[in-house]
């Protein structure tokens, strides 16, 4: 059955990516994010590659004005049946002591008021449609804590909590809830995480192989296509590389 997916940023990395995986599965598409030209190209790219539709909703998810004023605007017939809560960022990686408030603002405001924000603006259509599929991307950080992870740990925590309790909360309404927890994968992430220091975002990944976005729009796009009574609640993911946030075999 052909589904539409709401992607809060989609305009790089796992957003962008889970995108182009629905699309090329004939499925319609609202896309979002903060940068609009990215959107608009993306846009053209996937209605002309697959023929679907896809509604470009550009909106800052920490402005909750924004986020309602937009999701309120979606018309009817093109309400999601698929809600993938995936914008965030790490910003900063430095002691508790030293930390940059406006960083700690960002990743909070971010990973966890604004996937807050969306799913309370899109949750009661759903509700009401008796069906749905709410998608939060957390992390390997919201299972254990790292040195100098402190506030991204912290809000990715926080998204595993929220993720637990929405199932919770929603049981009886058909809708589903499924968190998707990665570990280190190779997207603008840490380029983001270091301000912009490409260098030290390349370093990252130094002597092994992280994840792509790409798988993570297969995990995405498989657990969003099983049999109406099964719901995956949480899959933790890592590279072959990867143990959990603290084991990584380099070569
Ligand atoms: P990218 O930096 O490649 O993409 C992040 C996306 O989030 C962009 O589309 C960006 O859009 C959007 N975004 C950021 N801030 C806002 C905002 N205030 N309002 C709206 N959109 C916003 O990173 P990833 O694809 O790697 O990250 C996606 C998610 O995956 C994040 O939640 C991240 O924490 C999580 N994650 C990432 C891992 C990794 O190793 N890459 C591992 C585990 C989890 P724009 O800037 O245009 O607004
Ligand atoms: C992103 C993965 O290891 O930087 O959530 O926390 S990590």
């Amino acid at each position: 059955m052909k589904k539409r997916i709401l992607i809060t940023g989609a305009t790089a990395g796992f957003g962008k990516a889970i995108a182009e995986k629905f699309a090329a599965n004939q499925h319609d598409l609202i896309i979002t994010g903060r940068r609009i030209e990215r959107l608009e190209v993306l846009k053209r790219k996937l209605e002309s590659d697959h023929g679907v539709d896809v509604h470009v909703l550009p909106f800052d998810v920490r402005e909750k004005e924004q986020v309602t004023a937009a999701i309120n605007s979606i018309p009817p017939d093109k309400s999601p049946n698929i809600l993938v809560n995936n914008a965030g960022l790490a910003s900063g990686l430095s002691h508790i002591q030293n930390g940059d408030l406006e960083d700690w603002d960002k990743m909070i405001d971010t990973n966890v008021k604004g996937l807050l924000y969306v799913s309370r603006a899109v949750l009661p259509t759903m509700i009401s449609q008796g069906s749905g599929h709410v998608i939060n991307i957390g992390s390997t950080a919201g299972k254990e804590v790292y040195e100098n992870g402190n506030v991204y740990c912290a809000s990715k925590h926080a998204v595993d909590a929220i993720s637990k309790s929405m199932r919770i909360d929603l049981l009886g309404t058909g809708v589903k809830v499924t968190q998707i927890s990665p570990g280190a994968a190779d997207t603008e992430f840490s380029e983001v995480r270091f301000h912009g220091d490409k260098e030290r975002a390349k370093s990252v990944y130094n002597g092994f192989e992280p994840m792509s976005a790409e798988d993570i729009a297969e995990l995405t796009y498989y657990a969003a296509n099983l049999p109406p009574n099964l719901c995956i609640n949480d899959m933790v993911v890592t590279s072959l590389a990867q143990a959990n946030s603290y084991y990584v075999k380099r070569t």
